[in-house]
């Protein structure tokens, strides 16, 4: 059984494809952590969203900000954004289980046996493995609740500048998600800048979430996606960035979780 982590897929159809033939993957043997952003952007997110519904059991997905935000047009019965070409998933008579499939994932997975954290954006600082766990499977169930819909109204913008657990449920849920699926930057007070979006030493005040001391010291490997302009390099061993912007025209890049060799679709 091989295990692999994969960058943001973003409706890369083909270069994903591409990349699980290069290990010869097998769902009925292999699994497959995918970091995030599966749809959008890219053309052929229903040929993505298909192939994670029939192979559900071999994957798992830690959701992005692309990815909740399809759950919450949904459920808000809101139009696509025409830039995210997903018109065709909307429209389709399998609406119901691209929603399932992708409600029914985390925000966050540990994995022991690898001593591997992953998400879509990275674990802010302050947050030990076990609060990141449960912070994530707090907004987990937010998101799988029947009150998902006040949620997703609420899930946009910066969160109040608080300690996570003096917050109201509501922006609880929204810091968690700001922190696991958009977070890139914190400012001196470790708070998210959300605005800014250039590769790691493009902002003067502000320095990338994994670029605290924490990180230096620690043995875990954090596996995220999110951040294009990184070009996959955090300059640190254990903090794997595995966005490489297929969608931007770049590689799609995967790891094996075993012996940490990457591959690159094209
Ligand atoms: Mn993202």
């Amino acid at each position: 059984m091989a295990q692999y982590a994969i960058g943001d897929i973003q409706g890369c159809y083909k270069p994903f494809m591409q990349l699980l033939e290069v290990v010869d993957f097998n769902p009925s043997r292999d699994h497959l952590y995918l970091v995030g952003d599966v749809i959008a952007r890219g053309q052929d997110s229903q040929a993505c969203l298909d192939f994670l519904y029939h192979n559900q059991h071999a994957v798992s997905i830690t959701l992005g900000n692309h990815d909740l935000h399809f759950l919450a047009c949904v459920a808000l019965n809101k139009d696509p954004n025409p830039k995210d070409k997903l018109e065709n998933v909307f429209v389709s008579n399998k609406l119901p289980q691209y929603v399932a499939l992708l409600r029914a994932q985390p925000l966050a997975v540990f994995l022991p046996e690898f001593d591997t954290f992953i998400s879509h954006a990275g674990i802010h600082p302050d947050w030990s493995i076990p609060q990141a766990m449960e912070y994530a499977l707090f907004a987990q169930q937010c998101y799988q609740s029947d009150e998902a819909l006040s949620y997703y109204t609420n899930m946009y913008g910066p969160h109040p500048n608080q300690a996570i657990n003096r917050l109201n449920t509501q922006d609880k849920f929204k810091a968690i998600v700001n922190v696991f699926t958009r977070m890139r930057f914190l400012d001196d007070k470790r708070q998210l800048n959300l605005n800014h979006k250039g590769p790691a030493h493009s902002a003067k005040v502000l320095r990338p979430w994994f670029k605290h001391e924490r990180f230096n010291k620690d043995k875990t490997r954090y596996i995220f996606g999110h951040w294009a302009a990184l070009e996959g390099k955090t300059n640190m061993n254990n903090v794997v960035a595995l966005d490489t912007g297929c969608v931007w025209g770049g590689p799609m890049t995967m790891i094996d979780l075993q012996t940490s060799e990457y591959f690159s679709s094209k």
